[in-house]
């Protein structure tokens, strides 16, 4: 069932989800949305002064989003979180997200290792879906990571989750994302079978591109010296 009918259906049905939608929501995305500039300025930051050290960008680009409506509703239903006075915040920990896409492997860990190390960040899961990937060929790096955000009256410390990955990772995920959304979550076995293969040439591609970037990085840093 289409995930913004089933958000109508409950707000229809249930009181909680009512005052949700014309109460909280606004507050909620504002917060949230807070949280993700705060993030995404220290990746910004980052990025910029490790061109200064490296003479390399490690971030592509970076997307955003927070939670939409039906989809916190949905996942709320799904998951059994109360929704009542927003006490599913307390276990959903993907309200604020943030979709970091990387040249090469090294750059993944990298800027997770120098977000994750400021004193202000707290990370509290990591899924290495690179060195660990899942069944279907899905590889990211994904953090969740609390940051403080300092409003008029109070700070409140927000989950983000941060999903680091490659180029070519990023490719593979939107296309497989996009078949599961367009046929129901089920994909037929052979489209399955077809994109676990490009996972694994993408990998073995994400390899080589790192090993012939290291290279290059080795040559410059010689002639640096000379
Ligand atoms: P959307 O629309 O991107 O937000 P949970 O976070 O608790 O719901 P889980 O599986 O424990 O679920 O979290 P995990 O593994 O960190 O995955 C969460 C997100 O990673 C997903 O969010 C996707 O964005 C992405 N992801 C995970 N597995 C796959 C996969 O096999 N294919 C693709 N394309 N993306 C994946 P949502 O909520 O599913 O969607």
């Amino acid at each position: 069932m289409n995930s913004d009918f089933q958000a109508l259906r409950a707000v229809n049905e249930s009181p909680e989800a009512e005052a949700f939608v014309s109460g909280e929501y606004p507050r909620l995305y504002k917060d949230y949305n807070c949280a993700i500039r705060e993030v995404r300025t220290k990746l910004e930051v980052l990025n910029e002064d490790f061109e200064l050290a490296h003479q390399h960008n490690p971030i592509h680009s970076m997307n955003s989003r927070v939670k939409s409506l039906s989809s916190i509703i949905e996942k709320c239903g799904r998951m059994n979180y109360p929704l009542e006075d927003c006490k599913f915040t307390k276990y959903m920990m993907d309200i604020a997200g943030i979709r970091v896409i990387c040249h090469y492997i090294d750059d993944i860990y990298n800027v997770a290792d120098l977000l994750s190390s400021q004193p202000d960040i707290e990370v509290v899961t990591i899924k290495d879906y690179i060195k660990n990937p899942k069944p279907n060929g899905y590889r990211s790096l994904h953090l969740v990571v609390m940051v403080p955000v300092y409003f008029v009256e109070c700070v409140k410390t927000l989950p983000v989750e941060v999903q680091i990955r490659t180029m070519a990772m990023d490719f593979w995920a939107s296309l497989e994302h996009k078949l599961r959304y367009k046929s129901d979550g089920a994909i037929p076995a052979f489209v399955s079978r077809e994109l676990k293969e490009c996972a694994e040439a993408i990998s073995e591609s994400d390899l080589k591109m790192q090993k012939i970037h290291s290279f290059l990085d080795q040559i410059d840093q010689d002639l640096a010296r000379m």
